[in-house]
């Protein structure tokens, strides 16, 4: 994000050199696409041939969620091969070759902070706190491409509920594992490691935020952050933390990784917001993976009836 610059940028807005070869590179993606559209198959799939994916477990018993968008899912071979996981790196089409020996088991989640019950669950516990559930969620990154998964999982306030915060908790803080053995990105220093997000009491504990680990009828892919992260469909992508290790109850706000490294950019709240411009482009539109055309970005992602009422009375240019 602070390094590449978003596909839908004019390139007139940027100067480094770096910025305009990407700059470069999409063009010559765009010229595919524009077969990928007359032949009816989706951008990336030709733009780069798909790792193949690894057979993942089904998870049975999935109910349907009436929070999902009827919107049309964006196919799975997008959404696992084009991923922000800068652990493994920052380019979006090697997360998927690079995680593929990815362990997620045996997965510890250590709760701790300001909270009834400290402890250290296995993950093959926490998912069996609650009914697997689908949700079809719009999911819009900040950089400006948006998808719609098919998310298996269930409401974060089962397990904040079942970890008793302290009337003092009012935020909650989000750890993704540090193992750059295992992901070669936290060897390079592009961001602080671990990555670390955080949310608000009200926000972890809206319905709509997910705990998440399946996707299209299946176990989370490793590179859409197996075995646990959370799905926030309201704020940009980076809010959404994968394969969490630790969840911490805190009285003060958490400093998450990218606000930390580009403040001016990222916000601690970061919720979708068209009219709120990012420092260097517009957020006003967006692409949605496998299609050419934008479409407006909708506030807080199509949620507004939702979460809107979570902040009423701030300004959402100063918290933004
Ligand atoms: N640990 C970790 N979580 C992360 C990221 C990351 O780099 N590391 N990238 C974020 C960003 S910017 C986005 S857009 C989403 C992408 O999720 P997806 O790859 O499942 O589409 O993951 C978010 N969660
Ligand atoms: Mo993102």
């Amino acid at each position: 994000m602070l390094i590449k610059k978003p596909t839908d940028i004019a390139s007139s807005e940027v100067t480094p050199k770096q910025l305009y070869v990407n700059r470069r590179k999409f063009l010559v993606g765009a010229a595919v696409a524009g077969a990928a559209a007359a032949t009816g198959l989706s951008l990336r799939r030709i733009a780069s041939p798909p790792t193949v994916a690894e057979a993942k477990a089904k998870i049975d018993n999935v109910r349907k969620s009436s929070f999902s968008t009827s919107e049309t899912i964006t196919p799975f071979k997008d959404v696992t091969n084009y991923n922000n996981y800068y652990e493994f790196s920052t380019d979006k089409y090697e997360p998927a070759g690079l995680a593929k020996d990815f362990k997620t088991r045996p997965w510890a989640v250590t709760i701790e902070g300001l909270v009834k019950n400290k402890q250290t669950l296995d993950v093959d516990s926490i998912i069996k706190l609650a009914a697997p559930e689908e949700r079809i969620y719009r999911h819009r990154c900040v950089e400006g491409w948006s998808i719609v998964v098919p998310w298996i999982g269930f409401p974060l306030s089962v397990l904040i509920n079942k970890a008793e915060p302290l009337t003092k908790a009012k935020f909650v803080e989000f750890t993704t594992i540090y193992d750059p053995k295992q992901m070669p990105g936290q060897k390079v220093a592009v961001l602080e490691w671990p990555y670390v997000e955080g949310l608000r009491m009200d926000e972890a504990m809206h319905p709509l935020a997910l705990l998440c680990f399946g996707m299209y009828g299946e176990v989370l892919a490793n590179q859409d952050g197996a075995p646990l992260r959370i799905v926030i469909p309201w704020k940009y992508g980076f809010k959404s933390a994968k394969a969490i290790v630790k969840i911490r109850f805190t009285d003060k706000q958490p400093v998450n990784t990218w606000n930390k490294a580009a403040p001016s950019e990222y916000g601690f709240y970061s919720n979708v917001n068209p009219n709120v411009d990012h420092p260097r482009w517009s957020q006003a539109r967006e692409r949605r993976l496998g299609e050419f055309s934008k479409r407006p970005t909708l506030m807080f992602n199509g949620y507004a009836e939702q979460v809107a009422s979570l902040y009423a009375g701030m300004d959402l240019r100063k918290d933004f």
